[in-house]
Parts: C-alpha cells; sequence; structure tokens
C-alpha cells in the first residue's frame, strides 16, 4: 500500500502542474482505474485536494496542513534523508523511537515526525515543549563512519542546516548559540539532541533530535517558557508550512553531511561561525565540574568551545549551558 502511494506521490512531485491520467497512473503502479481512483480517495482522506479533470486526469491543488509523509515525499530532493518516513500522531519522544528502529537496523537517513510529543526531551532529560501539529518533531537517524568524539559535530553541522533551511523559506536571520540553541531575537526557536549508540571506539548510530517552533502563538506556550522561546509564526507574523521546512532541511542536512563526510569539520566550522551569536562576546558556561566567565574566542577544529577567563587562560568546553 504505501509503496503504491509512494509512487503516486513521486509521479505527482515530477508533473507539478501538469494532469497524470487515470491510465497512465494505472500503467504506473500495475492496477486497475477504479484502484487508482481509490488511491487518490486515500490521498484525499490524508487531506490532499486533488482535482479530477475529464480525459485529462488528475492532479494535486493542495496539500495537507498536517506532515504526512506523502506530502513531504512531494517535492524532497535528498538521496538519504527521509527516504524513509515514519510520522506519527503522537509519541512520548520520537529520540525513543529513533533508538529503537536504530538498534533494530533502521538505514541511514530514517526519520521519525511526530504531531506532537508528550514527553519530548531536552539535554539532561530536561523537558521539549511540543504541542500538537505546530512544530517540527523529528529525529534523524546517521551512520556516520567517525570515531565516537566527534558526534558532538552532527549538533553543529544540524545547526547550520537549520539556519539555512529558515534563511531560505523567511526573511528571517536566526543566529546559533553554542551548542544545540538557535535563537531569534534572544530567544529560543530550535533546540537539537544528538544521542550515540557506540562502542567504545566505533559509532554504530547517531540519533539527531530536531525541534523547531514553527508556528506556535505566544499564547501556546507555558508561562515559564513565554520570555525565552519564540517561534517562527511569532518572528515572521504568519505561518509557514511544516512539510517544506522539513524538505528544506533535510536537503541541507543531507549536503552539509556529505561535505562533512568528504571534506572534515573544517568547512562546516567556517559556515558554524557566520552564525554563531556567542563569539567574541563575555559569557557564562556551565559545566557538570563548575562554572567558567570569559570571552568566548570561537570553536576549535573540533567544536569545541574555547573561553579566555580574565587570567588569560584559555578553558576548552566540551558541553554545557552558555548565558549570555
Ligand atoms: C534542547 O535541549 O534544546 C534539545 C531539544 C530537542 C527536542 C527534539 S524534538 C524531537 C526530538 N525528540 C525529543 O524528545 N527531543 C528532540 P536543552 O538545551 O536541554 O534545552 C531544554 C530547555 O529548553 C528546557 O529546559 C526549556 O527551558 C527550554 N524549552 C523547552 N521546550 C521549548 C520549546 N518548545 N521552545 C523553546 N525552548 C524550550
Amino acid at each position: 500500500q504505501s509503496e503504491i502511494r509512494k509512487k503516486l506521490i513521486d509521479a505527482f512531485t515530477k508533473s507539478k502542474e501538469e494532469y497524470l491520467s487515470g491510465q497512465y497512473l494505472a500503467n504506473l503502479i500495475g492496477c486497475s482505474r477504479t484502484a487508482v481512483w481509490k488511491h487518490i480517495e486515500e490521498l484525499r482522506k490524508e487531506g490532499f485536494e486533488l482535482e479530477a479533470v475529464r480525459r485529462k486526469g488528475y492532479r494535486i491543488t493542495k496539500t495537507p496542513e498536517k506532515v504526512t509523509p506523502d506530502e513531504i515525499r512531494l517535492g524532497l530532493q535528498t538521496e538519504t534523508l527521509g527516504r524513509q518516513i515514519h510520522h506519527e500522531e503522537s509519541v512520548d519522544s520520537t529520540q525513543k523511537i529513533a533508538h529503537r528502529l536504530a538498534y533494530e537496523g533502521a538505514q541511514e537517513g530514517t526519520v521519525i515526525i511526530a504531531e506532537e510529543q508528550l514527553s519530548g526531551r531536552g539535554r539532561m532529560d530536561r523537558r521539549w515543549h511540543s504541542p500538537k501539529s505546530t512544530g517540527v518533531w523529528m529525529s534523524v537517524i546517521l551512520r556516520p563512519n567517525i570515531p565516537p568524539p566527534k558526534a558532538p559535530q552532527l549538533t553543529l553541522i544540524t545547526a547550520v542546516a537549520v539556519v539555512q533551511a529558515i534563511e531560505e523559506l523567511t526573511d528571517l536571520t536566526p543566529q546559533i548559540k553554542w551548542p544545540n540553541d538557535i535563537l531569534m531575537n534572544g530567544k529560543k526557536v530550535t533546540g537539537i539532541l544528538t544521542e550515540l549508540q557506540a562502542d567504545a571506539d566505533r559509532i554504530i548510530s547517531i540519533i539527531i533530535g530536531i525541534g523547531i517552533n514553527v508556528n506556535q502563538e505566544l499564547d501556546d506556550y507555558p508561562d515559564e517558557l513565554k520570555d525565552i522561546a519564540t517561534s517562527i509564526s511569532i518572528e515572521k507574523g504568519e505561518k509557514l508550512s511544516r512539510a517544506e521546512l522539513i524538505r528544506v532541511l533535510l536537503a541541507k542536512l543531507e549536503n552539509l553531511y556529505k561535505l562533512y563526510l568528504d571534506k572534515g569539520f573544517y568547512p562546516i566550522k567556517l559556515l558554524w561561525e557566520s552564525y554563531a551569536v556567542s563569539i567574541g562576546k563575555n559569557l557564562t558556561a556551565r559545566t557538570i565540574t563548575g562554572s567558567i566567565y570569559g570571552k568566548a574566542l570561537g570553536i576549535t577544529e573540533d567544536g569545541v568551545l574555547m573561553i579566555e577567563d580574565s587570567s588569560g587562560k584559555v578553558h576548552h568546553v566540551y558541553s554545557a549551558d552558555i548565558e549570555l
């Protein structure tokens, strides 16, 4: 069933505004025209609007509000990322599902998307507020052949991809706060959570969790987030298609990931620095072993944050919360 649906969607992606005849679609998927009609009805139930014109055929005129796999595939420009999509209505956390699927052998690029998360997670078991059908709550499974200590670089790669995607679709200019926040007007619009399945010397999979606030209004946030969180629609003043954002994001992420596997972290570092908010500023880094106050010098070739304290000593920070 879903294979046939994929074929239909691919065909409509290629045909764009053109009509596809019932006979053409029947030949394509190897079934009768009545069966084609049934599949078209299924797409309508998912929220697609299709125009059917006699002697011409079908074309898609409107895609659904929900982020369904079919809608994401409609126009997806990637080779691996998002070629397998699991879409769920309501889950605890997409990370949890991704861990299970990765363990069961899911292929690289598999994506898990939920309309709503009941216990979305941040780092260190903090909560990630993920209300229904307003944001992108997504996990991506990657299987890079890199040593485990390099895994945090994937957080920085993803941050660059998110900024590029938002910049492509809006005239907003998001900034990255090391390591995993994306801010607009000083408020958090995106959080990234990179988790690992690894042996001591080998990565089995990296699970990148991405939470993007897209269409929330200020009232959708609980009080404790109202001053620190924002969404693309709050900043832009209008709603954005989540499916389109996901498509563009997956394409950007795939490009950067390929660049990284091919050329290493250096080109990513340059891009990352061009979007970073914290470099050259005084800040406090709260780590599990204590706080460091000083000026952020930048990141190392490995993506580690360097802070110079008042005595001139340079600290390397691998993981922390940053206060600007
Ligand atoms: C993060 O953690 O920023 C990582 C968030 C990752 C979420 C994605 S959604 C898909 C996938 N599935 C999951 O279960 N998680 C990932 P951290 O840096 O620890 O920031 C967490 C803090 O951000 C919280 O303590 C709140 O202060 C704040 N916060 C929570 N929800 C927020 C939201 N929707 N928007 C902005 N800030 C939020």
